[in-house]
């Protein structure tokens, strides 16, 4: 837990559905700390910590790491940034993702955005992007997007239902998009 007023935003949407390039747009433009969860991971996995095999082979799976790990890594994330606000993107990812971070954490985040995109243009989108990840093959982009319905649409709902998520059409080019997230932004500043 922290005693410090934290501000969170968690950042939700399918797999490729333009997340991280949405999250740098905004953290450069509002001075967030942009934290992906995915990234930790990596991060993880190439410092070869004692979890990176466990990570790598749920990551390949396209399933969620349980949320003891991505929290610790989280935390360690916010406290070395020396920042008061963060975007958290990707997760949470289920209802236990959610429920450990309030519980231990104590905050809530201050709203959700939601980037909606059809499964036919993430797909393009993830087989366009030549990053070299290992998640990034069809196989596993069908994973990704079934764990998606499953368990972190709920959570979206969840948020919805709290009056707290901003859906956004992510289907647009990159700079359109970024306009309707300012608009939802124009609407928080203190
Ligand atoms: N692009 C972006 N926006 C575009 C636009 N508007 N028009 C056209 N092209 C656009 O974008 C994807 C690609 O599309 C890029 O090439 C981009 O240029 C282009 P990006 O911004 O990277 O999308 P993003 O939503 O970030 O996609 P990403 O693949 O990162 O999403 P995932 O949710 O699949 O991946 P993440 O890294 O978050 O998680 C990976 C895995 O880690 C999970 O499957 C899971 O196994 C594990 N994980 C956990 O277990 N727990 C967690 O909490 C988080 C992750
Ligand atoms: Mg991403």
């Amino acid at each position: 837990s922290n005693d410090k007023a934290f501000k969170v935003i968690f950042v939700l949407g399918g797999p490729g559905s333009g997340k991280g390039t949405q999250c740098a747009k905004i953290a450069k433009h509002y001075g967030f700390t942009h934290l992906s969860v995915g990234d930790l991971l990596r991060a993880e996995i190439n410092s070869g910590s004692n979890n990176g095999t466990m990570i790598e082979s749920m990551i390949n799976e396209g399933k969620i790491v349980p949320s003891e790990v991505t929290i610790k890594l989280l935390q360690r994330a916010m406290r070395e940034s020396g920042n008061d606000k963060f975007l958290i993107d990707g997760f949470p990812r289920n209802e236990e993702n959610r429920a450990s971070f309030e519980n231990l954490e104590k905050i809530e985040p201050e709203f959700v955005l939601f980037f909606d995109c059809p499964e036919e243009e993430m797909e393009r989108r993830i087989l366009n992007r030549n990053q070299g990840r290992d998640d990034d093959n069809m196989e596993t982009i069908r994973k990704r997007f079934k764990v998606f319905i499953e368990s972190t649409l709920p959570v979206i709902e969840f948020y919805n239902l709290k009056g707290k998520l901003y859906k956004i059409d992510a289907c647009k080019p990159a700079d359109e998009v970024f306009e309707d997230v300012k608009a939802i932004f124009s609407r928080f500043r203190a």
